[in-house]
């Protein structure tokens, strides 16, 4: 039979992960408090568009995962920023793919909420890509609230992309968006950026911060932790294997005077087969992962963790409702 998933109480890590150089920034007295301004700002767009990779560029922190497989975000990830005009709280979304699919719908819903919730809506689009019935569905669903929005067109880095291309299908279908709330941008490389936050902050009202300064984001350390360890087993296996696959947080500790958090993860597969591959020869996938994990980690606390990961098969856990339930909701 298959094995139960552990609940264990985590709320007593539920501290959000604060700036890593605030104070140092703050005691030098280098920095400048933030302005007057805040807005929530819903990321939407098609996946792979490049809506995570934005958020961090913005936030200055790998606050959401990257890869090149598409549907990888699979939560409301805020990326805080703080500049001179005021506070923009951007809540990165699922891609917004069309299915059927269990996982799917719930993650329709993830990024349909947080449409209504903002006060903007960053679009983001890929101007490598054709503009096909997916693109034009996902403007259909901006169109309410056009008023609000503004649109990035993302990765003009790459050479032979046609931006213009994009902009004139954004005029059609969004006419209400004025041409100067329509920026060309590389997320990546950190082009245009600047002019995303300008026009945000235009359409901000003034109104009282949503987070203290020193926060960059308001992921719960369990939760920062198992998309630490996803975006590293996702960036390292191919095939269906990075969608069959959760972590899933099982324990954490505090030990040694609050210096060593000690946390048990398990990564989640759905079959036997999957599961010999993330473990990989001799254990050496797994090995990776958790290297790589601990290292990515080391950059975000200040404390040590020690981290033991281990490999299980939760059988068809994306048609379950209590298990999609509880990672949409965490
Ligand atoms: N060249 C280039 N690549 C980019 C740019 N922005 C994103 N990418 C790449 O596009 C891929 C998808 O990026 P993500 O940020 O994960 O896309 P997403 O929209 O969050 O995807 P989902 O979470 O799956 O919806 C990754 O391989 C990124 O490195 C860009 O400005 N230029
Ligand atoms: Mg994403």
């Amino acid at each position: 039979m298959e094995k139960e998933l552990e609940h264990f109480d985590i709320s007593e890590f539920a501290d959000a992960v604060p700036r890593e150089h605030f104070t140092d920034e703050y005691e030098n007295n280098n920095y400048e408090p933030a302005g007057p301004k805040t807005a929530l700002v819903a990321i939407i767009g098609r996946p792979s568009s490049g809506k995570s990779t934005f958020l961090n560029t913005a936030s200055g922190e790998p606050v959401s995962i990257v890869s090149p497989i598409p549907q990888t975000t699979r939560n409301a990830i805020k990326g805080i920023v703080n500049t001179s005009f005021g506070q923009l709280v951007f809540v990165d979304t699922p891609g917004y793919h069309i299915s059927e699919k269990k996982l799917n719908l719930k993650l329709q819903q993830v990024a349909r909420d947080q449409l209504e919730a903002g006060e903007c809506v960053l679009y983001v689009i890929d101007a490598t890509r054709d503009i096909g019935e997916e693109e034009q569905m996902t403007a259909e669903l901006i169109k309410p609230y056009a008023s609000k929005t503004v649109v990035a067109i993302n990765k003009i880095d790459i050479a032979g992309t046609k931006p213009e291309h994009v902009r004139k299908f954004i005029r059609a279908v969004l006419p209400e968006i004025p041409e100067d709330r329509i920026v060309n941008i590389s997320a990546k490389n950190d082009i245009g950026i600047n002019d995303v936050l300008k026009s945000l902050y235009d359409l901000a009202p003034e109104a009282p911060h949503l987070y203290p300064e020193e926060y960059y984001t308001d992921q719960e350390v369990g939760f920062r932790i198992a998309e630490v360890v996803r975006g590293q087993a996702i960036n390292r296996l191919t095939d269906e294997i990075p969608h069959a696959l959760y972590v899933d947080i099982s324990d954490m500790e505090f030990k040694k005077g609050g210096k060593e958090l000690w946390v048990r993860a398990f990564l989640c597969v759905e079959r036997d087969s999957q599961k010999g591959i993330v473990i990989g020869k001799g254990a050496s996938m797994i090995k990776t992962i958790r290297i790589e994990s601990i290292k990515e980690l080391r950059k975000i606390f200040d404390y040590r963790i020690d981290l033991d990961l281990q490999v299980k098969v939760v059988k068809n856990w994306r048609q379950k409702d209590p298990i999609l339930n509880k990672l949409m909701n965490e």
